[in-house]
């Protein structure tokens, strides 16, 4: 029975040294350890021998099976250690190669501009007033003092919605009316910047979505010098001290006298390019006294209150300030223009 016992240890132990992986080895230890497995066979057959031999073939078993789970053990630690070998071999990281990068986000140059407008208002005790960008004909245009059918409503051709008589605000002096509304009879000083849309043709200087700010003082004894006073103080906080800025008389149904300012173009030095028409000056706001009309329809008596009142691009003064010399890019999503700002 002892030849049966080295047959095993001699099968087992060569079989085991022939195991090139774990996965073989694993398939070892089911069929020569397992439950059902040739040592568990081997002793089962211990009830056919004598009574005698029987201790001895036992103690010759245990010790089999000690000597097979020691052997097993080592081995499997010798695979592993090669495994890990091998893994390492395969996957080589060289820690001293450079990161990939991670692009970050930034803020969008409207933003950054609205956000420098904010700065500069903000000093002069204008706050920001958020108003919203889809609107009523009613606040959009008639208490602006533009009724149905005015011609003044020919220069902001409008995006109209399916509901009758809701828009998408074309300019964001409506704010004007929620702000004025909202503080009667106190005075106010606000800027109302936003998202304006109109039904334009696109080209390199007009959008038919771009941002305005709006600004908007009511008090008493306020008069036009001092709306040309916050103006050209304005231009010269955001663009430099030698900033050029010209009034000229103009005209909007919701403002009188009606101006408009122009700044001098920062792209050609005011000799004159394609994004100033060849004039050398390029529009950024129209202005006035808030005519008596909208005054009241804020609720204010135009007897005692007056107020001035102007609306500007945000993103054509960007473009003098940037040296931008088409307006679409702002928003056709360029990455490659996006990450200059
Ligand atoms: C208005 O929208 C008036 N609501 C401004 C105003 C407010 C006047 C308060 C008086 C008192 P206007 O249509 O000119 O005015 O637009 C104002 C500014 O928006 C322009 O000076 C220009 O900088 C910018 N702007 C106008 N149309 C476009 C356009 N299509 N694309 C980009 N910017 C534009």
């Amino acid at each position: 029975m002892s030849s049966a016992i080295e047959t095993l240890r001699s099968e087992a132990l060569s079989s085991l040294a022939a195991m090139a992986d774990l996965a073989a080895l694993d398939m070892w230890h089911v069929t020569v350890l397992g439950r059902k497995g040739s040592l568990t066979g081997l002793l089962g057959t211990v009830g056919t021998l004598p009574r005698e031999e029987r201790p001895a073939f036992g103690q010759a078993a245990n010790a089999l099976k000690r000597d097979l789970e020691a052997a097993y053990e080592a081995r499997l630690s010798d695979l592993k250690a090669q495994a890990l070998q091998d893994a390492l071999q395969s996957a080589r990281v060289d820690v001293t190669l450079p990161g990939v990068p991670t692009t970050s986000g930034r803020l969008h140059l409207s933003t950054q501009t609205l956000r420098d407008v904010y700065r500069v208002f903000g000093q002069m005790g204008f706050q920001v007033y958020r108003a919203r960008e889809v609107e009523t004909d009613e606040v959009n245009f008639q208490l602006l003092n533009i009724p149905p059918h005015h011609p003044a409503r020919d220069m902001q051709d409008t995006l109209y919605t399916t509901t009758p008589n809701v828009i998408l605000r074309t300019h964001t002096s409506p704010g004007q009316i929620h702000a004025m509304r909202e503080y009667c009879p106190q005075p106010i000083r606000v800027i109302l910047p936003g998202l304006v849309f109109r039904n334009e043709q696109v080209t390199v200087r007009s959008e038919f979505m771009f941002h305005q700010v709006e600004g908007l003082a009511v008090g008493r004894n306020l008069t036009i010098a001092d709306l040309k006073g916050v103006f050209t103080e304005f231009a010269r906080m955001m663009y430099g001290e030698d900033r050029r800025v010209r009034f000229r008389g103009s005209y909007f149904p919701f403002t009188e006298p009606s101006i408009e300012v122009d700044m001098d173009c920062m792209l050609c030095d005011g000799k004159g390019c394609r994004v100033c028409k060849h004039t050398g000056w390029l529009e950024i706001a129209g202005a006035g006294m808030v005519h008596p009309v909208v005054l009241q329809n804020g609720g204010y008596d135009p007897a005692v209150f007056s107020g001035f009142a102007f609306g500007m691009g945000v993103e054509r003064p960007a473009m003098l300030k940037y040296g931008i010399d088409d307006i679409r890019y702002f928003f056709s999503n360029d990455i490659r223009f996006l990450e200059q700002f």
